[in-house]
């Protein structure tokens, strides 16, 4: 039996014209990572073609059972155990390549896209079959397919890289921007416990001098230091992901900064840093007229897609918006105008000329 995600649960509590209503706004996905987002068919189809050595059968067999039945996690931490399985198969360029396609399609493609914007993001990783080089160059010789107004990609920074392994990524990421590779940021992520984040700053500087724009996940759990988290605000990102456990002197620095938020609900539902979707840090974020921006993060495990996702933003209760006030046709310009903020604030943090076709 699948065990359906919080995601299907709120598009299913939706009438016909409240998902007319979701598809027909504007939106942008500013936070997917390429991996995380990979259908479910594709990698079954990879893993009945190819699996690099024995050992690897069973963790592929296993992680995709798994994803199959829809994972159930007791913390952030058993969620990161999930990427050697889809790593097994992703392990050369040619199915790179297939991966980021269909990723790309899933997002873009058909007669109702899920946005007309996707910036995707992904971290560079070297195989038996590949360098990091080869990686990016897959990965954005299909980005590149798609108008600059559709598509862009951000290079991932792993918390668990090391010195080597960071400046590796960040020099790639600066000459392809130089060569006019469509790279237009850094992300950092990874498993929120791994990592020194004091020997990120260089190359962040780096980074920042070649034009690039960053985005850092940040307390995305309790774990997370205000130390830390400190630090990560002192290098001055354009945009946070999650930012889930912010102290108050945090988050009136986000707030005077304008960092836009990027808001992933099924997912901190799933990973349970959120313990219910009422009790959701977006409140306090559209409380104060923060940007935010409506993201998926990985719609494979969180069995999610943009619509569910803005499906749960409207079963939010505490916007005063909800399913029942949505229903009233004298709360729905100001629900759609929310919506749109957060679509148009998060498109204010990225690099490049905003795509006419959101706005
Ligand atoms: C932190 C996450 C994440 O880069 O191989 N990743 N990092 N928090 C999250 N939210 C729960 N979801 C995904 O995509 C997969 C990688 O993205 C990061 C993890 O490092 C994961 O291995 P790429 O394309």
């Amino acid at each position: 039996m699948v065990i359906a995600g919080p995601a299907a649960a709120a598009l299913d509590s939706l009438d016909p014209s409240q998902r007319e209503f979701i598809q027909s706004l504007p939106k942008a996905e500013l936070h997917a990572h390429l991996n995380g987002c990979l259908p479910l068919s594709l990698l079954q189809d990879m893993a009945s073609q190819y699996i690099s050595d024995a050992a690897q059968t069973k963790i592929v067999e296993e992680g995709i059972a798994k994803l199959q039945k829809g994972i159930i996690l007791d913390e952030i931490h058993d969620f990161f155990g999930l990427f050697p399985a889809i790593y097994a198969l992703t392990s050369n360029t040619t199915n790179m390549r297939r991966a980021t396609r269909a990723v790309l399609g899933q997002f873009l493609d058909g007669t109702k896209p899920w946005c007309s914007y996707l910036e995707l993001r992904s971290t560079p990783r070297q195989t038996e079959e590949m360098t990091r080089k080869e990686y990016l160059h897959a990965v954005l010789d299909e980005v590149e397919q798609y108008p600059s107004h559709k598509a862009a990609f951000i290079v991932s920074l792993d918390r668990r890289m090391g010195v080597e392994e960071l400046k590796e990524c960040v020099d790639l990421a600066c000459s392809l921007k130089s060569e006019g590779r469509r790279v237009v940021g850094i992300d950092l992520c990874g498993d929120p416990r791994a990592g020194d984040m004091k020997i990120l700053e260089e190359y962040l500087d780096m980074a920042k001098t070649a034009g690039l724009l960053i985005t850092l996940h940040i307390a995305e759990t309790a774990e997370n230091s205000y130390e830390e988290t400190k630090q990560l605000l002192s290098y001055q990102p354009n945009r946070l992901g999650h930012a889930t456990f912010l102290d108050d002197e945090a988050k009136t620095l986000v707030r005077e900064s304008k960092m836009c938020i990027e808001i992933c609900l099924s997912s901190n539902i799933l990973c349970k840093t959120v313990p219910r979707l009422e009790d959701h840090h977006i409140r306090y974020y559209i409380q104060h007229d923060h940007p935010v921006v409506i993201c998926t993060d990985d719609t494979l495990p969180f069995r999610t897609s943009l619509e569910g996702e803005y499906a749960l933003l409207l079963a939010l209760p505490p916007l005063g918006l909800g399913l029942t006030e949505v229903e009233r046709p004298d709360l729905l310009p100001s629900f759609l105008s929310l919506m749109n903020s957060a679509v148009v604030s998060g498109l204010h943090a990225r690099a490049g000329p905003v795509p006419e076709s959101v706005i």
